[in-house]
């Protein structure tokens, strides 16, 4: 099958694991960077050897587009929509980085954008393909805790996340676009869509601009409740990041996802009894992932790959634009909710 080639717009932190990610996949040739500061691009350049460094998007696009395949956007988001609509506009397919838009509106416009356009638009929303998580829907959709009633999921750390990407810091909404993208995709992934959605907020480190605590409360269309915490503020007594936790509770049994990507199922055996049992569901290793973000990085492998199976025909991408839409739909509503401290009804 031919290489599908494409560009990638953005080489800032994130770029030193998804460049490194996507050679491990047959079927891509990268051909180009861009970065507004050029010299960053060069470096990548020269150390996976892609050929054309730019920092200018419009030249990137007018001289490559006729042999580009497709683009993919891991640049800040409030460059999201721009890069987005020009690629498309030159009729390539995309594929942007979580959170899709700085709002419900940006976002809309992207996926009527690509719509129009008649080009395959993706978000690369990587954390439902960590291995935990994937093993957690394998239990789930096996049926051995019967239909899941209550459910928590939990993203709490202390880890210092602003060293590595600064801006987070600078974002005047903060932790439920950038984790509860995460967060509220991981319950739609699970539990399917909500129907009713709460949220409170807070800020509780004084040096940055947004709120780093968040707890959504949604009813979901199965009739489950999830409670869904998050925040960068918590100091416990056993770090986790970047493991998300979570707890289901089922007609027959529970499921929990718990520190070090352990799972445990608690059911009634045979005799009526009731008895847990354990696995690990760790990740795999690659030597370009920085070990504390090891479950992470691993998941960009994963996600790359269903969107490739896709672009070639292969597979249906599960985060293409249209189904991402609904989880910005619900990190919006929670601003929404917490703001005018109400229950939402979608
Ligand atoms: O994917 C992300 O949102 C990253 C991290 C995992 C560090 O929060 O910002």
């Amino acid at each position: 099958m031919r290489k599908l080639k494409f560009a990638i717009l953005g080489t800032g932190f994130w770029a030193k694991y998804q460049i490194p990610a996507w050679l491990m996949l047959d079927g891509v040739e990268l051909v180009a960077l861009y970065n507004r500061t050029r010299s960053k691009a060069e470096g990548f350049a020269r150390q996976f050897a892609v050929p054309h460094v730019y920092d200018n998007v419009d030249e990137l696009l007018d001289r490559h587009a006729s042999e580009l395949d497709f683009v993919d956007i891991i640049t800040d988001v409030d460059t999201h929509t721009d890069f987005t609509l020009k690629a498309a506009a030159y009729g390539l397919d995309v594929i942007c980085q979580k959170p899709m838009a700085p709002t419900l509106e940006a976002a809309r416009q992207m996926v009527e954008g690509c719509r129009r356009a008649g080009v395959r638009f993706y978000i690369h929303e990587n954390f439902r393909w960590q291995t935990p998580l994937r093993r957690l829907k394998t239990v789930l959709d096996s049926g051995v805790i019967g239909k899941p009633f209550k459910a928590r999921v939990s993203f709490c750390s202390a880890f210092p996340v602003f060293e590595n990407q600064p801006f987070l810091a600078e974002l005047e909404q903060f932790i439920l676009t950038d984790i509860g993208s995460h967060t509220l995709d991981i319950c739609r992934f699970l539990f399917g869509e909500a129907v009713s959605l709460y949220c409170q907020t807070a800020r509780v480190n004084p040096k940055i601009k947004g709120e780093d605590v968040a707890t959504v409360l949604m009813k979901m269309q199965s009739g489950l409740t999830c409670s869904v915490e998050m925040s960068y503020a918590s100091i416990l007594e056993k770090e986790a990041f970047p493991q998300t936790f979570v707890t289901v509770e089922g007609a027959l049994g529970s499921a929990v996802l718990t520190h070090d990507y352990t799972l445990r199922l608690t059911a009634r055996n045979e005799s009526g009894e009731i008895e847990t049992r354990q696995q690990v569901a760790a990740p795999p290793q690659y030597v370009w992932a920085d070990p504390a973000y090891a479950l992470v990085h691993s998941s960009i492998v994963d996600c790359n790959r269903n969107l490739l199976a896709d672009l070639q025909g292969k597979e249906t991408a599960e985060t293409t634009g249209s189904d991402n839409f609904e989880t910005v739909r619900l990190v919006h509503t929670a601003y929404e909710s917490a703001a005018r401290d109400k229950v939402i009804y979608l």
